[in-house]
């Protein structure tokens, strides 16, 4: 049998923090689409009989219905596909969830809190899923398999647990548990960064999700489980540092900026070094690519005005401080900073 595995798609999310660019969360939440869109495509061509999508296929708080129809849709094109979802803590199954108020394609099985089993003569899946954002009910402990002869699935969402101490809120599950039951395949969801157990987010979604996302597609014959990792996500999230010690001028900083090979990739930007002029400029001037800036460079510039004018006064004034340790280097240069924007105008 052939299945895909996905997880943590987060439809809709906002994309707030990962950017400093309005239009970057449209943007991100159309590339959502079309990676899902690549997931189907490839159940097309490669006739894959089973979708297990373990957990946050959706956020609750800010899913639009037409999105979750284009979902719908995308799951009637491959109605010879069993699909499974277990909800996780960011689209629990609540009152007003879509997967008890929407009406699903004939082919999508959701599971919920309590596990339940789906069997045919060959494979047995079990399954089960978050009722609430937060859960800790250690559903596993009841699951026992009972054909070891059929080809035995896990869909659930949650977290793995090496020590003993079931703690947390989002499903702890414990490791020697787990293999302990003789699953041919566990399906979970929840940690975005791929992993045994975890095909990682479908897309990137933020700067500490760097790397290929994709989703798992596997084989299981007579026992044999093989699995390969295949991307969906068309960009990857890159984070770089650029120094800017020999730069002398802002303009000269955006043109260096925008000289950066971002091929078609997503990045932020660091900035470090010794700094010798005032940064104060609209990111909508730097190639698109280039989508957060975070200044962690240190002022070069020094005031050594030793006269009575009121910037020599500020000056000594602020060195003093500094020598006090009443202020720190960090806010030596804001204020210096400051200064200076106000003496250049
Ligand atoms: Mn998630």
């Amino acid at each position: 049998m052939k299945f895909v595995h996905i997880a943590d798609i987060h439809f809709d999310a906002p994309f707030k923090t990962i950017t400093d660019r309005a239009e970057l969360g449209q943007i991100r939440r159309i590339e959502q689409k079309e990676a899902f869109k690549n997931v189907i495509e490839f159940i097309k061509e490669n006739n894959v009989d089973y979708l297990f999508i373990s957990g946050d296929l959706y956020e609750q708080e800010y899913i639009k219905k037409s999105t979750i129809k284009y979902i719908n849709e995308l799951f009637k094109e491959i109605k010879d596909t069993n699909v499974f979802i277990a909800p996780g803590n960011h689209d629990p199954y609540i009152n007003n969830s879509y997967y008890k108020t929407f009406e699903w394609a004939d082919n999508v099985k959701i599971f919920t809190e309590n596990v339940e089993k789906v069997e045919n003569e060959d494979i047995c899946i079990y399954g089960y899923g978050f009722n609430n954002y937060e859960m800790n009910l250690n559903q596993l402990r009841d699951i026992n398999i009972e054909n070891k002869n059929k080809i035995n699935i896990l869909v659930t969402h949650g977290t793995i647990i090496n020590g003993n101490e079931l703690n947390g809120i989002y499903n702890p599950i414990s490791k020697n548990e787990l293999v302990s039951k003789g699953f041919d395949y566990i399906a979970l969801g929840h940690i975005h960064k791929r992993d045994e157990f975890y095909p990682g987010s479908l897309v990137s979604m933020g700067f500490d999700e760097l790397g290929e996302h994709g989703f798992i597609y596997g084989e299981i014959n007579e026992k044999d489980v093989n699995t390969t990792f295949i991307r969906a996500d068309k960009r990857e999230l890159k984070e770089i540092d650029f120094d800017v010690s020999d730069i002398y001028s802002e303009d000269e900083l955006i043109e260096k900026l925008n000289l950066v090979n971002t091929e078609n990739n997503l990045y932020k930007i660091n900035l470090i070094g010794e700094r010798n002029f005032i940064i104060d400029f609209d990111i909508k001037l730097i190639q698109k690519n280039i989508i957060k800036i975070k200044d962690k460079t240190n002022l070069k510039v020094e005031i050594k005005e030793n006269n009575n004018t009121l910037k020599g006064i500020i000056s000594k004034q602020l060195n003093k401080k500094i020598e006090n340790n009443e202020i720190n280097q960090k806010e030596y240069d804001e204020i210096l900073e400051l200064i200076i924007k106000i003496f250049n105008n």
